[in-house]
């Protein structure tokens, strides 16, 4: 079969919840993806940074392929020699007493509201069903009922009601806000350290430890969703890290199992996450040992190969080469480490259109909003590969 075929047949059989570019993948490597007729092109997207390894990296795939042959799923009614091996390895890593295992990253950030309620009524001593979660506008932190409750994107949660109370949100950046919002009666405050379908937005310098203060005079958890800046995307492990803030709640997801299985996790103390008994809170793959395998295997690349580090190199240097770029079209670039937003005037006709000539120049890349084009590709590409998505990055601006 060729594109156009999968095309139609994905148009006549496959729910139209997205609206993708008209390229077909059926084989990958690193940083670069092949279509089904043989083009190569390089990711500049890295599945919204859940292959910050690479794709089908080799360490990780063999260690998939060695899961398959032992065990792939126990369900957490019995127990398995891999789950306890990523609980420690993790929690070591980040720096955090429990973890607990999930699948995607919204029910990661289920989890960590749950636990943020909880402990507001067990620990905290908030009034029954009175707990408040404060978070941003423009946020992102998944699609199911209760996240998009609190989602300010119209089309997110335009006729999925009756929505779930219990939240407050308030603009993104402005921890004087948040002060404001706090009451007896809040149990956290949720943030993404840099917002990204909200464009790539990084707030301002101080906003995450203001916030952090904010909450501990308070009384208030500081709950991170790091699940896309996390894990090495913006030069640091986490995001956080850039302001020497420990989230009280970390929540990981995607770029942990490197675009394998669906790995997530929430990472907290013991008080926070002690307050699931068994049974309280579950999943059937959650914890599954395939799973556990492929994030262990994630961990050590992310390590070993340094790729945080290198994020943090490679991103100077694409933000310094981006800046050089003479466009009549860029209002401004920004971001951290290997996660840039190029924010373009009104007039550039919007980010689709870029998307879609760096798509015919051999570079995948994806708008967010209407006039931002977001780069994020593999944490494992060169500074070569860079230079040859630049020239592309910068014929495309210029010329367009
Ligand atoms: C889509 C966005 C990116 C996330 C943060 C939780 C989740 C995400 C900070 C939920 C997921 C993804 C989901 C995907 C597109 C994508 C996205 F544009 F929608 F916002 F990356 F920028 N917290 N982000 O970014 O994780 O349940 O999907 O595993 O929903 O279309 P998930």
């Amino acid at each position: 079969m060729n594109a156009k075929q999968y095309i139609h047949m994905e148009d006549t059989f496959g729910a139209h919840n997205y609206h993708p570019l008209d390229v077909v993948i059926s084989k990958a490597k690193g940083v670069w993806v092949e279509d089904v007729d043989g083009n190569r092109y390089m990711d500049f997207l890295a599945a919204y940074s859940a292959v910050n390894q690479g794709h089908c990296h080799p360490r990780i795939m063999a260690a998939l392929k060695d899961q398959c042959d032992k065990v792939t799923l126990t369900s957490r009614a019995f127990r398995n020699d891999q789950w306890p091996l990523l609980a420690k390895e993790a929690t070591s890593l980040f720096e955090y007493e429990m973890m607990l295992p999930m699948n995607t990253g919204a029910e990661a950030v289920e989890t960590a509201l749950k636990a943020v309620r909880r402990w507001a009524y067990e620990v905290k001593g908030v009034p029954d069903d009175k707990a408040e979660i404060i978070v941003c506008e423009n946020n992102f932190h998944g699609r199911t009922i209760a996240i998009v409750s609190f989602s300010t994107s119209k089309s997110y949660r335009r006729d999925f009601g009756p929505l779930t109370p219990g939240f407050k949100i308030i603009p993104y950046g402005d921890s004087k806000a948040l002060k404001a919002a706090i009451t007896p009666n809040t149990a956290a405050f949720m943030v993404e350290p840099i917002q990204g379908e909200g464009g790539v937005d990084v707030p301002p310098e101080g906003y995450l430890k203001q916030c952090y203060d904010i909450c501990k005079s308070n009384n208030v958890l500081f709950v991170a969703d790091e699940i896309q800046s996390g894990l090495g995307r913006t030069g640091k492990m986490f995001a956080c890290d850039h302001e020497d803030v420990k989230p009280d709640v970390m929540v990981v997801g995607k770029a942990l199992s490197a675009g394998t299985v669906p790995v997530s996790g929430v990472l907290a103390s013991k008080e926070i996450l002690g307050v699931f008994k068994p049974g309280d809170h579950g999943s059937t793959y959650g914890g599954a040992p395939l799973g556990c395998r492929a994030a262990r295997e994630a961990l050590k690349v992310l390590v070993e190969e340094k790729l945080v580090e290198a994020s943090a190199e490679l991103g100077d240097y694409l933000m310094q080469r981006l800046k050089k770029i003479n466009s009549p079209h860029v209002d401004l670039y920004r971001g951290k480490g290997l996660w840039i937003g190029i924010v373009l005037k009104q007039s550039a006709g919007g980010a689709r259109r870029f998307c879609e000539a760096l798509m015919n120049e051999g570079l995948l890349c994806k708008e967010t909003h209407v006039h931002i084009i977001r780069l994020a590709p593999p944490l494992c590409i060169t500074k070569e590969e860079l230079d040859w998505a630049l020239e592309r990055i910068e014929k495309v601006l210029k010329t367009l």
